[in-house]
C-alpha cells in the first residue's frame, strides 16, 4: 500500500497521474499547506523539506516501509517498483536527462514564474520578465525536441511524459494573459493534449476532490507557504 502525501498542485499531480496508470493501491492523505500542514512534525519526517508530494511505501525495499518525497524522486521510484512507463533500458540515459530537466528547470521555473505574476508584490518586473521567459525558453527546448517525436523518451509514454504534463497543465498561469499559452509550441501542445487526453487523466483530476482544501489566498495561507518572506516568525 502507498500513502500518498497530496495537495491539488503541480508536483502532487504528477504522481496521481502515475498511480491512476500504474493501477497501484493507495491512500491519499491530504496535507493543506495554505494552512501549514506540510510544516507539522509528523509530516517533516516524510519530507523533511516540508513539500508535497511525498510517498510512504508500506513495503519498500526488503518489505520495510520507505519514504520517498520530491515528485521526479517517486516517479522513478515507483516506475522502477512496477516495471511501468520507464521506457526501453537503451532509453534510460535520455529518460533520465529529460527528468532531471524537468525536475530542475520547467518545474523551478514555471513555479517562479506562476510566483511573481500572482503573488509577488506588484512592481519586480526584472524577476517576473526573468522567470516567465526562462518558463518559456524551457517550453521551447522541449518544442524543438518533440519535432517529429510523439513523446519526450522513445517512443513510448514514460514518466517524463507524466512529469511535464504536471506543470504544462498550468500553463495559462504560467503564461499569464495569454489566449493560448501552448499554441507558440505546437509539439509541446500536441504533447500536452495527448496525455491530456488519457482516462487516467481524469481519474488523477478527481483525487483529492472530496476533501476540503483550503483555497483562501489569506495571511495565514502566505505564511505557511512563504515562511521566508517572515524571517521574525521562523
Ligand atoms: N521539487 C519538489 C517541489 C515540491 C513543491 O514545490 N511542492 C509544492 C506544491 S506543487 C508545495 O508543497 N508547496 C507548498 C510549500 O512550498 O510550502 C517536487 O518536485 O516534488
Amino acid at each position: 500500500m502507498i500513502r500518498f502525501y497530496f495537495h491539488p498542485t503541480p508536483n502532487p499531480a504528477k504522481i496521481a497521474l502515475f498511480l491512476e496508470e500504474a493501477g497501484l493501491p493507495y491512500e491519499m492523505v491530504p496535507v493543506d499547506t495554505s494552512k501549514g500542514e506540510q510544516h507539522l512534525t509528523a509530516f517533516r519526517a516524510i519530507n523533511p523539506n516540508g513539500k508535497v508530494p511525498a510517498i510512504v511505501d508500506t513495503e519498500g525495499p526488503g518489505g520495510k516501509e520507505a519514504r520517498v518525497f520530491d515528485s521526479t524522486a517517486i516517479l522513478i521510484y515507483l516506475a522502477e517498483k512496477t516495471g511501468k512507463l520507464l521506457g526501453s533500458p537503451e532509453d534510460r540515459p535520455e529518460l533520465l536527462s529529460w527528468l532531471l530537466f524537468l525536475a530542475s528547470g520547467l518545474g523551478p521555473f514555471s513555479g517562479q514564474a506562476v510566483h511573481f505574476q500572482f503573488s509577488a508584490p506588484k512592481g519586480l518586473d526584472y524577476a517576473m520578465n526573468r522567470y516567465r521567459r526562462e518558463a518559456e525558453r524551457h517550453y521551447q527546448v522541449l518544442d524543438d525536441h518533440l519535432e517529429g517525436r510523439s513523446h519526450i523518451v522513445g517512443d513510448a509514454y514514460t514518466i517524463a511524459d507524466i512529469s511535464a504534463w504536471g506543470w504544462l497543465d498550468r500553463a495559462a498561469y504560467v503564461c499569464k494573459g495569454a489566449d493560448d499559452p501552448l499554441g507558440p509550441y505546437p509539439n509541446l501542445k500536441r504533447l500536452f493534449e495527448t496525455v491530456d487526453a488519457r482516462p487516467a487523466v481524469a481519474r488523477a483530476r478527481d483525487v483529492g476532490k472530496d476533501h476540503p482544501f483550503k483555497k483562501v489566498n489569506d495571511e495565514e495561507a502566505r505564511h505557511a507557504l512563504f515562511p521566508s518572506n517572515y524571517p521574525s516568525a521562523a
